[in-house]
């Protein structure tokens, strides 16, 4: 018998609305995962859209999309060059929101999320803004992965927990669920971040707007086929951008007391 919480059925009960859910799927070179991952999404959560954010993948990805895009729950975005994860997030979340979807859920493609634990996320939607699929809090798990990617991980998160003082565990966690509500009150056109520090920059815009962000726990498995879009470039943009949003906010709050004492 399924945990009765990882089963597909009524998730949509909570949501918002009409409680449409699109999962987008940014991909770069992930021919061999791709048709795994959708065949998994759309067995276990039947009810949801998909759409496929490719970057023009050398290996032919886009065209694998294009064929899954037979099913009518199936959508392809093709973009001529890569251009980073937030910038194919941000043309998803356009697409998304110009066609009235309700909420939007972030999944990658190399199966390190899984999508039978998307019914846990949105169930969770019901009393938050963002639902964020955790590795950091208790249930929650890492498999598969060597020493230095742990210690990567666990320490972008801490250096970002302590720099932003912000409780969320698992900040840079690339399985989320938003309602779309929030993604319209974020101010994406000013968003420039391209890596992984975009889901830190939109777990943060939503912090400040004093909105709700729920973690539920993951198990995150590293993927078994193609390889990491991690770079240097990637890290040096998380950890430059994290230390000026965390001086502009101690900033602030450092003129709000100061405006408060006089
Ligand atoms: N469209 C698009 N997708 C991207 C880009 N960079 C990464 N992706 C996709 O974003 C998802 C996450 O990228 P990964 O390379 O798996 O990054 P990661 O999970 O930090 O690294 P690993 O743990 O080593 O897999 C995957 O589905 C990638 O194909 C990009 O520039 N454009
Ligand atoms: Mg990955």
């Amino acid at each position: 018998m399924p945990d009765a919480d990882v089963r597909g059925d009524n998730v949509f009960a909570d949501l918002p609305a009409s409680g449409r859910v699109i999962v987008i799927v940014p991909t770069y070179n992930e021919r061999e995962n791709l048709p795994r991952i959708m065949e998994r999404l759309l067995v276990s959560v039947p009810q949801v859209d998909v759409l496929v954010v490719d970057d023009s993948s050398p290996d032919g990805t886009g065209a694998i999309a294009d064929d899954l895009a037979a099913d009518p729950r199936v959508h392809v975005l093709h973009r001529a060059a890569k251009n980073g994860l937030g910038a194919a997030y941000l043309a998803g979340f356009g697409w998304a929101l110009e066609r009235g979807y309700d909420a939007v859920v972030e999944m990658d493609a190399d199966g390190s999320h899984a999508p039978e634990q998307l019914p846990r996320l949105l169930h969770a939607m019901a009393h938050a803004d963002l639902v964020i699929g955790s590795r950091y809090v208790p249930g929650g798990s890492v498999v598969n992965w060597p020493a230095s990617r742990q210690v990567l991980s666990r320490g972008a998160n801490l250096y970002t927990r302590l720099a932003l003082g912000s409780g969320v565990r698992d900040m840079t966690a690339g399985y989320r669920a938003y309602r779309a509500d929030v993604l319209r009150r974020l101010h994406l056109e000013d968003v420039a971040s391209q890596g992984y520090c975009f889901q830190v920059d939109l777990a943060w815009r939503t912090i400040r707007a004093g909105l709700r962000v729920a973690e539920v726990p993951i198990t995150f498995t590293e993927r078994q086929i193609g390889s990491s879009k991690m770079s240097g470039s990637i890290m040096t943009e998380a950890f430059t951008s994290i230390a000026v949003w965390a001086v502009r906010h101690r900033w602030a709050q450092l003129w709000g007391a100061v405006g408060r004492r006089r």
